[in-house]
């Protein structure tokens, strides 16, 4: 059966799937170390299986391919969810997993450059969206097709430099360029409370096109990456809403979730409560 954005049932089944892998692998990694920024990561698998596995052009076995299209990951502590896609996709292996976090990997709390697959460092928030603004006007400029598609949290939207990127990705109709906008309402302490609302009109204003979707809703997501294809002279913004810890209760419940750091009996409550909620099963 066809979907109104003109993807099948089956294929959203199976980004479905994918996204549930990518929550596995979170939280295979979050368990190994005892801690992670896993909840956040648990919210963005749907957008990023979405791009990884419907959107983006790519090939892992060619992660430096110039007609590639480009994720940025500005919010560098989102890592987690980043490397459980790139393994997923074939950049890295799963191997490494249990290296999460630890002194001298590959794979650290907040991403590093130094993986196949990782467009920029991330850490210092607010600088993923100018860069990604950059990239796409060198691919305009180069007469490539690829886009550029770059995720920015809500506690990004309170870093003037991301305001600025917003500002000269309209002025110089970047329309290869789309903004994923994670607002999970929370940042370090807690709830999100400076007046950021109404993102979508602000973002709107700067003149950009935008959409506002429940970030958690394969179907909504797949329907709104493929509106961004247009080329209209201006930039696309997805507002994403999405719950922290999507797809385990116990997380999705917790008031402060921004680091997690609990036992090992805890992670294996965690995996059961993912598992009963897997993609085609019936949680009891
Ligand atoms: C420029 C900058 N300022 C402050 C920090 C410290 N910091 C790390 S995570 C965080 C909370 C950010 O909230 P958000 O980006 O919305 O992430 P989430 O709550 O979804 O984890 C802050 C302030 C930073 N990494 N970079």
């Amino acid at each position: 059966m066809m979907t109104a954005s003109g993807v099948t049932t089956t294929d959203i089944d199976m980004l479905r799937l994918r996204a549930y892998d990518l929550r596995v692998a979170m939280l295979e990694m979050a368990a190994g170390k005892g801690e992670g920024y896993v909840a956040q990561g648990l919210g963005m698998a749907d957008c990023l299986a979405a791009l990884y596995f419907h959107e983006m052009h790519h090939d892992p076995a060619n992660p430096d391919w110039d007609d590639r299209d480009r994720f940025l990951l500005s919010t560098g502590h989102y890592s987690i969810a980043m490397y459980a896609v790139l393994a997923e996709a074939g950049y890295l292996d799963r191997a490494e997993f249990p290296s999460y976090g630890l002194n001298g990997s590959r794979l650290p709390m907040s991403t590093f450059d130094d993986l196949p697959g990782l467009e920029i460092v991330g850490g210092s928030l607010g600088q993923g969206l100018g860069q990604a603004v950059g990239m796409a006007l060198g691919l305009r400029l180069d007469g490539r097709e690829a886009r550029v598609f770059c995720e920015v949290s809500d506690g990004e939207l309170q870093e003037g430099s991301t305001w600025e990127a917003l500002m000269s990705g309209a002025t110089f109709g970047c329309d290869n360029l789309v903004a994923l906008f994670d607002c999970n309402g929370v940042q370090a302490d807690g709830p999100v409370h400076v007046q950021l609302e109404p993102v979508l009109d602000k973002i709107s204003a700067f003149g950009w096109s935008s959409i506002e979707i429940n970030g958690n809703d394969m179907e909504a997501l797949v329907r709104a990456l493929e509106v961004s294809r247009v080329r209209d002279g201006k930039p696309k913004a997805i507002i994403m809403r999405t719950q922290p810890g999507s797809g385990v209760p116990t997380l999705e419940k917790r008031e402060r979730a921004h680091f997690v750091r609990i036992t090992d009996e805890e992670w294996q409550v965690m995996r059961d409560e993912l598992e009963a909620g897997r993609p085609g099963a019936t949680r009891g």
